[in-house]
């Protein structure tokens, strides 16, 4: 017997909750994230509509680029963009809501990110059934929460989610057993999860641009090409994927980080920052299911981009403040002097994660 995995991923996610709530934006492009301060704003997009990403607009785009694109769309003549600042509250209890909405149907669920969700269908007497079921409850989260989302239907979640993307927004795309490999061979390399600007630029000096491409390599090629990474890849390439529903994607980090106003080397108040960001941390941690929490990671951006990520994983697993905020300010020491900065490099970002959590 196969299984039948679903995966919904709600559209827009962030941006469909503003619209939703602000009846006035109805149809309007937006943009969620910083503020762009009329074109000097530092942050990032953490989503657009549709009606946005038309003018290219995406998530992780720095603000004012965004803005520069808004701004050339109203020269055109084209609507104007509203920008609002994100509500993670709001969409975390939208989040939920709509996880309870699935589990009233259904028994194995799995909540991937805020806005996606494995189902794990296989109960059901065929593939057709199962469409039937995502139909429906496409139609309850439009009727109870007025968001639309995507649904893709196949043999595992590796394919589910690959089809969920396939037909966005509001799409419904179900990939029988004997489709997988008529699906997956035209799709470009990217569209496999974990395929990020990294690898795909390594495969791309090998001239291979699709799944198809991907295929020519052999298991020892993409082996040394990409040591363990490379099997998994040799897999996911043929559509196999043998997790199951729970097994994905758990919260594997609390974190959190910030663009400062302007680029800076001052110890004092980016040690300040950090001991910020570390409460901001612990209480996210304090109120999640997790007892305690083993590595603690550092980001650190440069004026010039380049990014250091350090970390620290203690004997002991640890659950307080205390023990947060030293590791990590002892992480970045080095970062004031030649060790990590030896071009004395200005710091436009930090950011801190725990890791390694865990229930007990
Ligand atoms: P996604 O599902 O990747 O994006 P989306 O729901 O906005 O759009 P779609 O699925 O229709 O393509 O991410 C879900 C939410 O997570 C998104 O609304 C905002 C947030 N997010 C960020 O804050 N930063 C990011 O870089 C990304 C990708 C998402
Ligand atoms: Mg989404």
């Amino acid at each position: 017997m196969p299984r039948i995995i679903a995966h919904l991923d709600m559209d827009a996610f962030f941006a469909a909750i503003e619209e939703r709530n602000r009846p006035r934006l109805r149809g309007k492009p937006i943009v969620v994230g910083s503020d762009p301060k009329g074109g000097i704003g530092r942050g990032v997009v953490s989503t657009a509509n549709y009606g946005a990403r038309e003018y290219g607009i995406h998530s992780a785009m720095p603000i004012s680029k965004a803005w520069e694109l808004s701004q050339k769309a109203k020269q055109e003549g084209k609507s104007d963009v509203v920008f609002l600042s994100t509500d993670g509250r709001r969409y975390a209890e939208t989040s939920s809501r709509i996880m309870a909405l699935i589990a009233k149907h259904f028994d194995c669920i799995e909540q991937a990110s805020i806005d996606e969700f494995f189902i794990d269908l296989s109960f059901l007497s065929s593939f057709e059934e199962a469409r039937k079921n995502c139909l429906k409850l496409k139609g309850e989260i439009k009727s109870k929460e007025k968001l639309n989302c995507s649904i893709g239907i196949g043999p595992n979640k590796l394919i589910a989610k690959i089809a969920s993307d396939f037909q966005k927004p509001n799409g419904l795309t179900l990939i029988e057993p004997d489709e997988v490999e008529r699906f997956l061979e035209p799709l470009a390399i990217r569209k496999i999860p974990g395929i990020g600007p990294k690898t795909e630029l390594q495969l791309c000096k090998l001239n291979i641009q699709n799944i198809k491409d991907l295929k020519k390599l052999s298991i020892n090629d993409l082996k040394q090409l990409l040591g363990k990474w490379g099997l998994s890849l040799y897999k996911k390439a043929r559509g196999e994927d043998d997790s199951l529903v729970g097994e994905w994607n758990e919260i594997k980090s609390i974190g959190e980080q910030e663009t400062f106003e302007k680029d800076t080397l001052d110890s004092n108040y980016i040690y300040e920052r950090l001991r910020i960001l570390s409460r901001d941390v612990f209480k996210r941690f304090t109120h999640s299911e997790f007892k305690n929490f083993r590595t603690i990671t550092i980001a650190v951006r440069m004026n010039d981009f380049e990014t250091k990520n350090r970390s620290r994983t203690l004997d002991e697993p640890q659950n307080n403040l205390a023990a947060l905020e030293f590791e990590a300010i002892k992480l970045l020491y080095p970062f004031f002097d030649a060790r990590e900065n030896p071009n004395r490099k200005p710091i436009r970002l930090i950011g801190i994660r725990i890791e390694k959590l865990s229930k007990k």
